[in-house]
C-alpha cells in the first residue's frame, strides 16, 4: 500500500477572542494560533500532548492592551525604563501585517508577518517576524537597520509554556551564568545551583548566555526544550502568590501551571545595529516525554 501522502498544512483566517483577526493552524503534528495583534503566538500543541504554551484564562484580547500568555514579542524595550512610556515596547500591542502564507507538502506552516512602520521607529528600521509550525515551533524576530544612524534595541520572546504544577519543576541550562534579579533591585548574581526550582517570585534576567534551557516537567512527565540563536539573555519568570493576584489579566492561581522561559538580549546585551546590519533573534520550542 502506498505510502498515505502527509496531509498539508491548514490556515485559516478567522476573527478569534475579541473579535481579534488570527490564523488558525494545523499541520499533521500539532496546532497553533497567531493573532495579528502583536504577531501574537497564543496557542501551540503537539497532537496527544497539553498545550506547550500556556494562555491565561483572564488574558485581555483587546487591541489596546497585551495578551497574556503565548509569546508577546518585546521589542525595542525591555522592562520600563525611566524614559520610555510603559513596560516591554510596543510591538505586542501593534497590529502586523500578514506578509506570507508557506505551506509546503510535507505538512510543514510557515508565516511571515511585519510590523507597519510608524512614528515610534526611525524610517528604513524594518521588522519582521517568522513562524514555522510543525512538530516543533520556531519564531525569527528580524529586525534590518535601513537607516543611515545606528539603532539601538532589547528584543525579547517573552515564552509562556505551561507546566502541570511548578512544584515540580526544574529548569536547566543556566548554572554558572549571572543573572539581575528583579526582586532585589536588579542585584547581580551568579547561579551556582544544577536547576532553578520556583518556591517564591522568580524574576531573573540571565545575561550573556547562548545555552539551550530545558523545562523539566515531573507532573505532566514533560521536558520542553528552549533552543536560541542570536541571543545573549534568557529571562526567567514566574509571578508566584502576590504578583498573580496583583495581575488582573492572570488568575490568581495561574502561577502554579506557567512559568516564564524568555529569550532575547535585555540589559547590558542590547543591540545596537549599524546602517546595513540585521539582527536575527530565533528561538526553537520543542518537547519530549520524560
Ligand atoms: O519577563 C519578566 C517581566 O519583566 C516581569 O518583571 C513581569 O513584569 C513580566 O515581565 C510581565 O510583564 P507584563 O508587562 O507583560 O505584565
Amino acid at each position: 500500500m502506498a505510502n498515505p501522502i502527509p496531509q498539508a498544512g491548514r490556515v485559516t483566517f478567522l476573527d478569534g477572542r475579541g473579535e481579534l483577526p488570527m490564523l488558525e493552524i494545523t499541520t499533521p503534528w500539532s496546532s497553533a494560533e497567531i493573532y495579528l495583534h502583536g504577531a501574537h503566538v497564543t496557542h501551540f500543541q503537539k497532537s496527544g500532548e497539553p498545550p506547550l504554551l500556556f494562555m491565561s484564562q483572564c488574558s485581555r484580547f483587546s487591541p489596546d492592551a497585551p495578551i497574556r500568555g503565548g509569546i508577546p514579542i518585546i521589542f525595542p524595550w525591555f522592562g520600563k525604563p525611566a524614559d520610555k512610556p510603559g513596560q516591554h515596547g510596543f510591538a505586542r500591542v501593534k497590529v502586523w501585517e500578514l506578509k506570507e502564507i508557506h505551506s509546503p507538502a510535507d505538512g510543514t506552516v510557515t508565516v511571515r508577518l511585519a510590523l507597519p512602520g510608524g512614528a515610534e521607529l526611525a524610517a528604513g528600521i524594518a521588522v519582521e517576524y517568522v513562524v514555522t509550525v510543525n512538530s516543533d515551533l520556531t519564531a525569527e524576530f528580524i529586525v534590518t537597520n535601513g537607516s543611515a544612524a545606528a539603532f539601538e534595541f532589547e528584543n525579547c520572546l517573552h515564552t509562556y509554556f505551561t507546566v502541570g504544577d511548578i512544584g515540580a519543576v526544574s529548569v536547566a541550562g543556566l548554572k554558572g551564568v549571572d543573572y539581575l534579579n528583579q526582586p532585589t533591585a536588579f542585584s547581580r548574581h551568579t547561579d551556582n545551583d544544577d536547576v532553578i526550582r520556583v518556591a517564591s517570585e522568580v524574576d531573573r534576567a540571565y545575561l550573556n548566555t547562548a545555552h539551550a534551557v530545558e523545562i523539566r516537567d515531573a507532573s505532566l512527565r514533560r521536558v520542553i526544550r528552549v533552543e536560541k540563536e542570536g541571543s545573549r539573555s534568557t529571562v526567567v519568570w514566574n509571578p508566584w502568590i502576590a504578583k498573580a493576584k496583583a495581575m488582573p489579566d492572570f488568575g490568581d492561581e495561574e502561577y502554579q501551571t506557567m512559568i516564564c522561559v524568555e529569550s532575547g538580549n535585555v540589559a547590558s546585551d542590547a543591540i545596537k545595529l549599524l546602517p546595513g546590519e540585521t539582527s536575527r533573534l530565533k528561538v526553537k520550542l520543542s518537547s519530549r516525554p520524560a
